[in-house]
């Protein structure tokens, strides 16, 4: 539906009275509504990366989810403030790796004799905590572009990977990118006790975590659009299960979606195993491509659209009247410890 233009008009004119003070970063996986208000749009990393290239900014309104306001705040100058429209904006891949259970993984590695042999490589979507762990532990942040990279790197430094939170993007990285094979990979589970001998064994320990989005879709769905539509290219995200991917015709981040569709021929057709909204915004961009959703039963992202027009009228017109609400910041020790991860991400060759 459209969105209500009453609220269009107030968030345009809270905008027009900020002017140059404030900057509305919109993710790919954002509903339309709030989109037609981004500044800039992009995935997390991209997005991260503009916040901290606009100092003037006072206020950066992030419309994505929590671990993203984060890292904004981390990358940006202490003039600036982050702010999230809605507190709920979580991630559930996120919070499937929480700080106790990861330092006790990393107990039960120093009990083994293992932790001196192994570097955490936690990727983009993780808590800042997370992150922090990692840069205390010589190990780094990776996005789903530079994974192959920073495994690669984490590798020169050690015997072992310990791959957070994302089993999936760690596993398709390994196996379709690296040459491993699927018995150099462990699932580390949280929750219950672990196979220690088989985990000294493997050369990925990866964390039982998941997107609840991408991990939704199956090899069956990419069967069924095989015999729906003739000759469909099928494009998937890392996220998406090993199964899914394996079957997948190109792989490739959110970026990474967006060139190729933008580059391919009039008249091809595409599936696409990715967030909703942003499929539904490619197929209307590319109305001479024949672009659609990889499984009609996955739906959007829940958090994700936590953030719609009320919650960004509301946040916005708080700040004109001098008010920050839903601001993000990160502690200076975990700040420190998740810069130093982030450095090293960006210093990969
Ligand atoms: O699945 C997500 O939330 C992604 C791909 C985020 C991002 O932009 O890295
Ligand atoms: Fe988290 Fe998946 Fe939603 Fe991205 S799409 S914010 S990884 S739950």
């Amino acid at each position: 539906p459209a969105s209500d233009p009453n609220l269009v008009e107030r968030a345009r004119k809270a905008k027009e009275a900020l002017g140059e003070r404030l900057f509305v970063l919109g993710h790919h996986y954002q509903r339309d509504e709030v989109i037609q208000f981004a500044d800039v749009t992009g995935d997390s990393f991209k997005l991260a990366q503009q916040a901290a290239a606009r100092p003037e900014a006072e206020f950066i309104v992030f419309c994505g989810v929590h671990f993203m306001a984060e890292s904004a705040d981390i990358l940006t100058g202490p003039g600036q403030q982050v702010i999230l429209p809605d507190l709920a904006a979580g991630c559930s891949m996120a919070d499937m790796a929480t700080f106790d259970q990861v330092e006790e993984c990393w107990e039960a590695l120093e009990d083994a004799g293992l932790a001196d042999g192994v570097i955490p490589v936690t990727y983009m979507n993780s808590s800042a905590d997370i992150k922090a762990f990692c840069g205390r532990h010589g190990g780094v942040v990776c996005t789903s572009s530079n994974a192959k990279r920073a495994l690669e790197w984490a590798f020169e430094q050690g015997k072992q990977v310990l791959f957070l939170p994302d089993q999936h993007l760690g596993r398709n990285t390994a196996v379709l990118e690296m040459g491993m094979s699927l018995d150099d990979c462990v699932l580390w589970n949280p929750h219950r006790p672990n196979d220690m001998a088989a985990v000294a064994d493997a050369r990925m320990i990866l964390w039982k975590g998941h997107c609840s989005v991408h991990g939704r879709f199956t090899a069956e769905s990419v069967d069924d659009v095989r015999e729906r539509v003739p000759g469909v290219n099928v494009l998937v995200h890392p996220e998406c299960r090993h199964e899914v991917v394996l079957k997948a015709d190109h792989v490739g981040s959110t970026e990474h979606i967006i060139k190729t569709l933008q580059a391919a021929p009039a008249g091809s057709s595409w599936a696409i195993g990715t967030e909703l909204n942003l499929v539904k915004r490619l197929a209307g961009m590319f109305p001479d491509k024949n672009v659609s959703f990889l499984d009609k039963t996955v739906c959007y992202c829940s958090t994700m659209n936590r953030i719609d027009l009320p919650h960004l009228v509301w946040a916005l017109e708080s700040l004109v009247l001098g008010e920050t609400v839903n601001r993000i910041t990160v502690e200076a020790d975990t700040a420190h410890w998740a810069r130093v991860a982030l450095d090293r991400m960006l210093a990969l060759p």
